[in-house]
């Protein structure tokens, strides 16, 4: 028999945008899977994603989100070609990191630990020799990027940082169902739903299986854009992979079970540079 321990986890008021990713602090004991009744890994909002087309008009703050000229996320499709360079290189993703698992509000969601303001002990790709770390997961429902007019049932965002904290890039992949269970989703505990905010601590995952399941991202649509919700920040890489990850039916039962409306209207292109 234990206790389970009491724990305190610091919360910048910080938005990233998205799951801000602010429950990285490891928790004072070290069974593996341990649920904790009371997570802080959401941030109030004062914003719906139902309400995405005119942010703008909330605070001056978020006057990007209505002026901004590289907005996410945007239309994709074939007839832009894929992209022919910045191939992200994984080989900085350990095959084991421990974390939180949770839901951010919205979806199931993901936090690597860290100690504060080192985001230098996180995975990292590098992109064009710039190493970007990853601070974790989240996903939305439905997908925030189309392709060709098709939206997929979720979208997942692998969120990085350069090493000295500012956010950097965001690695996207589509989600629908299949026929088979995907091994990235068969390495979790059933999700946990949008109106429970405890999360399963020190669980451990395998980022790469992810990349593995689309083609290692051999292909993929790359722009300049933004966070997807307020206060829509700018100057964030993103990276769209052409495949999408499969899941099976009750995989994305399970998925779609625990999440909530969290997808931006679609923005139009501007300043995104797709694929330069
Ligand atoms: C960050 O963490 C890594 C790995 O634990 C360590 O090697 C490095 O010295 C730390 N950097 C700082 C600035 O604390
Ligand atoms: C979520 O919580 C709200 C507020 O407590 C409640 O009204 C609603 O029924 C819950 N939804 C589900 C699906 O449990
Ligand atoms: C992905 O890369 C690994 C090694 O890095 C290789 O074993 C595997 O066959 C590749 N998978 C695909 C689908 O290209
Ligand atoms: C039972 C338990 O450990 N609860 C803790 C969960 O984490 C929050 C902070 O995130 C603590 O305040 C709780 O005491
Ligand atoms: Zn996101």
């Amino acid at each position: 028999m234990f206790t389970i321990p009491l724990l305190l986890l610091s919360v910048v008021p910080q938005v990233f945008g998205c799951a801000d990713h602010q429950n990285f602090m490891r928790p004072g004991h070290n069974e593996k899977r341990q649920l904790n009744i009371s997570n802080t890994g959401r941030t109030p909002t004062y914003w719906a994603y139902e309400a995405s087309f005119n942010w703008g008009k909330l605070s001056p703050d978020y006057h990007l989100c209505q002026d901004g000229t590289q907005q996410s996320p945007i239309a994709l499709g074939l007839n832009q070609g894929l992209s022919l360079y910045h191939q992200p290189d994984f080989s900085g993703y350990p095959s084991e990191v421990l974390g939180n698992y949770y839901n951010w509000g919205y979806g199931p969601a993901f936090t690597f630990y860290r100690e504060p303001g080192n985001y230098t002990s996180l995975p990292y790709m590098t992109v064009d020799g710039e190493r970007m770390y990853m601070t974790g997961w989240h996903i939305h429902s439905p997908a925030d990027h189309t392709v060709g007019g098709d939206r997929s049932k979720a979208e997942i965002h692998y969120v990085h940082y350069t090493a000295d904290g500012h956010e950097r890039a965001v690695v996207a992949i589509r989600l629908d169902p299949g026929r088979e269970d995907s091994p990235f989703f068969a390495q979790f505990p059933p999700a946990i739903h949008f109106n429970d905010t405890s999360a399963i601590q020190n669980l451990d995952m395998d980022p790469m299986q992810a990349i593995r399941e689309v083609s290692n991202f051999s292909e993929f649509w790359t722009y300049k854009g933004s966070l997807t919700s307020p206060p829509c920040k700018e100057g964030l890489q993103w990276f769209l992979a052409r495949n999408i990850l499969f899941t099976s039916r009750l995989q994305m039962q399970d998925i779609l079970g625990a999440s909530t409306f969290s997808a931006r209207a679609e923005q139009e292109v501007w300043g995104h540079e797709v694929n330069v």
